[in-house]
């Protein structure tokens, strides 16, 4: 067993998208960081997660060299529909804001990133383990793991970004009297599946039902993405592949839907709902950004569009570092980040309270939620309010 010593500006925890991109972003302006991932470079790109790509989002993967993939095989959507009562509403993105989404697979932006920082040879391990963190308010914090094959190593930097989610070590490293959490759970949770079949439409339907919610997403034209809001507690077992697609049948009936063709379905999983911030996003010379420092339901579709917005805002506070000498960004990258993540929060908290249907609600809350619903399916400026959110607020708010 060695002690290696690497000495890099940044040190990045977590490879999912807010970890890589960051990477990427940084070597764009000739900044050195390594990469540090606990799992195999096959589990994170195998992880079924998000699928909406904001617009921003889109045009930041470009900028960057990434959009040829994206552009192939993601699949631009120009309107949600939002389903109650049995009737769809469709809400009509470009008409309302000027643009659009893109449904292309966390998995894939992952693969497309992982790809894009191996060819550039910076560094980036997999399979590192029992990684700590020292120093953090020093001038040159490490960290310290065992890599791969079972060395020790550590890493000295200027800055550590905890970009390692939200079971991840970094929000730890913020002692308890500095940091301030703000969490909200649900009392319900999502079952998502894959399925090997045709979509029900070609757009993303939100469903309100007295069964509960149901969302039809897709992965590309053959595969389809859908969930169904269960109990917290869910037991899998208990959805053979039948009662599924009964149930994705029977939430999403009324009128103007085409019949749901089943399929087999190649994965399945429980996701819980919480709404989850950490304040400060800074201590010392660490940096959190994306889940590690805050999530959202994934009603809104939100998560990793907010994950990708804070390692564009981190990077540019560090660009302005180095390149200009001025720390003043990098003070207020916290502030910064967290008047837009709230807004997120907002909207992400109000989709799922607008759509989910709570056992402990009274009748006064569920006739509220139906004047909600009717109120933007009638108001213009209800419809782009929810628009703008959707397909994502400006990156400084
Ligand atoms: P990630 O993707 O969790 O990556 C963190 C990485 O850190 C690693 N790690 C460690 N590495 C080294 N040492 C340690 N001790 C470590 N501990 C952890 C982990 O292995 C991991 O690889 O966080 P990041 O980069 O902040 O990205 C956030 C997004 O992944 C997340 O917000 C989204 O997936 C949320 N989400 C959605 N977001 C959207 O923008 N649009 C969507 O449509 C959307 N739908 C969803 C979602 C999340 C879902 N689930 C399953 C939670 C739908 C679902 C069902
Ligand atoms: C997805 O395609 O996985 C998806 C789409 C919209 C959401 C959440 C997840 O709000």
């Amino acid at each position: 067993m060695s002690e290696e010593l690497q000495n890099v500006q940044v040190g990045i925890i977590g490879a999912g998208p807010a970890g890589l991109l960051l990477s990427l972003l940084l070597a764009r302006v000739g900044i050195t960081s390594v990469v540090l991932e606990a799992r195999s470079r096959d589990y994170c790109e195998g992880r079924i997660r998000a699928g909406v790509l904001e617009a921003g989002t889109v045009e930041l993967l470009d900028r960057l060299g990434l959009g040829e993939r994206l552009h192939r095989e993601g699949i631009v959507h120009n309107g949600v529909d939002l389903r109650f009562n049995g009737e769809s509403h469709r809400i009509d993105l470009p008409a309302l804001t000027g643009k659009s989404v893109m449904v292309y697979g966390q998995h894939e932006v992952v693969k497309d990133l992982i790809e894009a920082r191996i060819a550039a040879g910076d560094p980036l391990e997999f399979e590192v383990s029992a990684l700590s963190i020292a120093e953090v308010t020093s001038a040159r914090p490490t960290i310290s793991y065992r890599d791969r094959h079972g060395n020790a190593r550590t890493v000295r930097c200027d800055f550590i970004a905890g970009c390692d989610g939200f079971h991840g070590p970094s929000r730890q490293a913020i002692p308890a009297d500095v940091l301030r959490v703000y969490e909200r759970v649900y009392p319900y949770a999502w079952l998502g599946i894959l399925s090997e079949s045709p979509a029900i439409t070609g757009e993303l339907i939100y469903v309100n039902h007295e069964r509960g919610f149901a969302l039809f997403s897709q992965r590309s034209h053959l595969v389809q993405r859908m969930y169904l809001q269960c109990a917290q507690d869910e037991n899998i077992e208990a959805w053979p592949d039948e009662r599924i697609w009964d149930e994705l049948r029977a939430r999403v009936a009324g009128n103007d839907v085409p019949d749901l063709v089943s399929g087999p379905i190649l994965q399945r999983g429980i996701t819980p709902m919480r709404s989850f911030v950490a304040e400060p996003m800074r201590y010392g010379n660490l940096f959190l950004a994306g889940d590690s420092a805050h999530i959202v339901p994934p009603t809104g579709a939100k998560g990793m569009n907010l994950a990708i917005a804070d390692v564009t805002i981190l990077a540019e506070a560090m660009r302005a570092y180095y390149a200009d000498g001025t720390a003043h960004e990098l003070e207020t990258y916290s502030e910064t980040c967290l008047r837009r993540i709230w807004k997120v929060e907002r909207f992400s908290w109000w989709m799922t309270a607008m759509f989910h249907r709570d056992e402990n609600d009274d009748a006064f809350g569920h006739r509220l939620q139906q004047a909600e619903l009717d109120y933007l399916s009638t108001s213009r400026s209800a419809q782009t309010a929810l628009a703008e959110n959707y397909v994502g607020l400006p990156l400084r708010v």
